[in-house]
């Protein structure tokens, strides 16, 4: 995405962009990693997303807007972290086909990135690695838009846990605009809390961003997608953002490249064109560049 020119096109929206770098967690010397139970790759995942937290957060305090690009999702244990620790009240709009909220009991796959959402509610029995991870998100400030693939286990958590889920069966029935407002009138009734958007670009159609990981039939098009950013740039409360699960080393080079160019209008989206009208400091000042 970087290479595609993202950083061009998001200073070309107006903004002062400043490229941190494509991270190598250099610090992150991990020899030798095996499982903790199933859990794959724990000490890299755990390392690099605590790092990634730091940076975030680190940003975000200083009134920057970072915009994270992955990756595996399991990063938003990070970038989440890192917007909850300067803004406690933060609420999280989360963009997936999937839920990622197995825990280390209930994952099947032991894939790190099903299970970050649960890391962030502190639900499921504590992993020492991990124990850096704050539960600073409380379930009624999250909210999901696109779920399609959700396991049985991850039903009941989200069931017992009272948490506010917008299938891709709601966006069929009520329109994305109409969700979109649902959703955000449950984490943020009086539209006065910083949002934070968690968008794994596999909640879009496979036929719209093909060269992820874990891509599912039935998604959000691409108007629906951009539609989502769109209306959340609108809001003026946007204070982090996650593009995430873009894998260029996943199918054919047109695929590649239709992803590619699907996620840097996506981040345009949601950095776009209303946040001159909008956009605000952390004292919900507008400013007006
Ligand atoms: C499944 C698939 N729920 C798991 N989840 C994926 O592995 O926990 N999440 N692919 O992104
Ligand atoms: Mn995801
Ligand atoms: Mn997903
Ligand atoms: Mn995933």
């Amino acid at each position: 995405m970087v290479e595609a020119g993202l950083i061009e096109q998001i200073t070309e929206l107006g903004w002062k962009v400043t490229f941190d770098g494509h991270h190598q967690f250099d610090a992150v010397d991990v020899k030798n990693d095996p499982p903790i139970g199933i859990l794959k790759n724990p000490r890299l995942v755990s390392r690099v997303t605590q790092a990634v937290a730091q940076a975030v957060g680190d940003q975000v305090r200083k009134g920057v807007l970072p915009v994270t690009l992955g990756g595996d999702h399991s990063l938003a244990m990070g970038t989440i972290s890192g917007s909850l620790s300067v803004h406690p009240e933060t609420c999280v709009i989360w963009v997936d086909a999937h839920a990622d909220i197995n825990t280390a009991e209930s994952t099947g796959s032991g894939n790190i990135h099903g299970m970050p959402v649960s890391f962030l509610l502190g639900i499921g029995s504590k992993i020492e690695e991990f124990s850096w991870v704050k539960p600073l998100l409380k379930a009624d400030r999250l909210v999901y838009i696109g779920l399609r693939d959700v396991d049985a286990a991850e039903k009941r958590i989200l069931r017992e846990n009272n948490i506010k889920a917008f299938s891709m069966h709601e966006v069929d029935k009520y329109g994305i605009g109409k969700v979109v407002e649902m959703a955000l009138d449950h984490v943020n009734p009086n539209r006065d809390r910083p949002i934070h958007l968690s968008f794994d670009v596999d909640a879009l159609d496979p036929s719209v961003a093909p060269s992820t990981g874990t891509p599912v039939r039935g998604g959000l098009t691409f108007r629906e997608g951009h539609y989502i950013c769109e209306a959340i740039s609108e809001t003026g409360l946007l204070v982090a953002l996650d593009l995430m699960e873009v894998n260029p080393s996943l199918a054919d080079d047109d695929s590649v490249r239709q992803t590619v160019q699907v996620g840097c209008s996506l981040v345009r989206s949601a950095l776009g064109v209303f946040v001159y009208l909008v956009r605000r400091d952390n004292n919900n000042q507008c400013i007006i560049p």
